[in-house]
C-alpha cells in the first residue's frame, strides 16, 4: 500500500471496496479541498485539481464528494469517477431551502466541537452539534478556547458537562502551543479530526498551533459584537507535520439538523427515559395530562431550557426530514418519467 496515502488515512476499509480492475487502472485519492466546483485531491504522487463526472454532478448533493472522501479517479486522473462508501459523514440540512442533505466532512474519526469561554458558548448550540456528531458516527470532544481570557473557564466546562456528563472537555488557549497536551492526546497519525464551531472561536488558530506553522489564515473577532468574521471560507483537509489529519471547517451561520432522530434520542436520553412514564406513548410534552417530562420540569429535576431545546430540534428534524423525503420522491417520479419517455422512443424506433 502506498505510504503517502496511508499517511492520509488509507486503510483496508476503503481498499476492500475496489475491484481488481479498479486496483490496477484507477488512482485512489482523498479529497483535500472543496471550493464550489473546484476540488483538490491527494493521490500517491501529490495533490491535484480534478472535476466530477456528469453523473456525480447531477446526482444528489449527499452523494457528491466532500472533504475527507476517498475517491477513485479515471485513468487520466483528472476526473472523480466514484466516491467510496464512507466510514462516517458529518452533514447538515443544506442552508437555504433545506430540502437536501449537505455533506460537510467524510471519514472523520473525531469531531472537535470548538466553542469559546465567553457568550458564544451556549448549551443549546452544543446539543445541536452533539446530535449531528452522534448521527455522523464520529466521536465528539468539546474544545473550549479562550480559557486564558476569563477567570471562570471551569464554569463553562461544568455547563458543558451538564449537557452530557461523560463528554470529554479540553480547556485551552488555542494560541499557546506549549499547553495543548490535552488536545494532542486525541490526535493519532492516521486518524482524521474535523474542527467545527462558530466563526471566530479559534478553529484555524488551533490548527496552526498544532501544526507549528500557518496552515490557515486567522483574524480578530469584531470588537462591537464579538462575532467572528468568517475568515475561513472553504473546507480543507491538512496533514500535521508529526502525523494526523485535520479538517478545518468554516464557521457555519446555519446548522440545521436532518435525519437525526436516533441521535436526538441519545443526546437527550434523560428526556427519553422520563417520557417512558408519560400517560400517552405519543406525548409531545406540551399540555397533555399525565406528562412525566413536564412533571420533572415542575419539580426542578429537568431544566426547562433543555426541554425547549429538545422540542425545537425534534420539530426542525421532522420538518427537514419530511421535506427531503418529498424531494426524493419527486426526483424518483421524475426519473421514472424520463425512463418511460426513453423506452417509448426506443420502441418507436424499432417499429419504424
Ligand atoms: N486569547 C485567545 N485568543 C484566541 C484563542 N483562540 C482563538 N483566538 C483568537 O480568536 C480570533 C479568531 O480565531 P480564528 O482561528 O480565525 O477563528 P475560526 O474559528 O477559524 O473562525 P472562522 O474561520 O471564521 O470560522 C483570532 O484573533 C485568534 O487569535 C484563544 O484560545 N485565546
Ligand atoms: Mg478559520
Ligand atoms: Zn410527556
Amino acid at each position: 500500500m502506498n505510504s503517502q496515502l496511508q499517511d492520509f488515512g488509507l486503510d483496508s476499509f476503503f481498499l476492500q471496496q475496489l475491484s481488481v480492475e479498479e486496483m490496477e487502472g484507477n488512482a485512489l485519492a482523498r479529497v483535500t479541498e472543496v471550493q464550489r466546483s473546484v476540488i483538490s485531491v491527494m493521490c500517491e504522487d501529490g495533490e491535484r485539481g480534478v472535476s466530477l463526472t456528469t453523473k456525480l454532478q447531477r446526482g444528489v448533493l449527499e452523494a457528491r464528494p466532500t472533504v475527507g472522501d476517498w475517491v477513485l479517479l479515471n485513468t487520466n486522473r483528472d476526473t472523480i469517477d466514484r466516491v467510496l462508501d464512507r466510514r462516517s459523514l458529518f452533514k447538515r440540512a443544506a442552508a437555504g431551502k433545506g430540502d437536501e442533505i449537505q455533506p460537510i466532512a467524510a471519514n472523520v474519526d473525531t469531531v472537535f466541537i470548538v466553542s469559546s469561554c465567553n457568550d458564544e458558548f451556549k448549551e443549546s448550540r452544543l446539543e445541536r452539534y452533539l446530535a449531528l456528531c452522534h448521527e455522523s458516527g464520529a466521536f465528539p470532544v468539546l474544545v473550549l478556547t479562550k480559557a486564558d481570557l476569563t477567570e471562570t473557564a471551569q464554569d463553562f466546562a461544568a455547563r458543558a458537562q451538564s449537557v452530557q456528563r461523560d463528554l470529554p472537555v479540553e480547556l485551552i488557549n488555542a494560541k499557546d502551543r506549549s499547553a495543548l497536551d490535552g488536545v494532542q492526546a486525541w490526535i493519532s497519525p492516521r486518524a482524521t479530526i474535523a474542527l467545527v464551531g462558530s466563526s471566530g472561536v479559534g478553529k484555524s488558530t488551533l490548527l496552526n498551533a498544532l501544526a507549528g506553522e500557518t496552515m490557515a489564515a486567522t483574524q480578530d473577532i469584531r470588537e462591537q459584537d464579538k462575532k467572528g468574521r468568517h475568515t475561513t471560507t472553504h473546507r480543507a483537509l491538512y496533514r500535521l507535520p508529526d502525523g494526523g489529519l485535520m479538517i478545518d471547517v468554516p464557521g457555519m451561520r446555519e446548522l440545521r439538523v436532518a435525519d437525526v432522530e436516533e441521535a436526538l434520542a441519545e443526546v437527550f436520553d434523560d428526556i427519553e427515559e422520563l417520557a417512558l412514564g408519560c400517560k400517552f406513548s405519543d406525548c409531545k410534552h406540551d399540555s397533555e395530562p399525565g406528562c412525566a417530562v413536564k412533571a420533572a420540569v415542575e419539580n426542578g429535576s429537568l431544566d426547562p431550557r433543555r426541554l425547549a431545546s429538545y422540542q425545537k430540534l425534534r420539530r426542525e428534524n421532522a420538518q427537514a426530514t419530511a421535506t427531503i423525503a418529498e424531494r426524493r420522491a419527486h426526483e424518483r417520479g421524475f426519473a421514472r418519467v424520463v425512463e418511460q419517455a426513453k423506452w417509448v422512443k426506443r420502441n418507436k424506433g424499432l417499429d419504424e
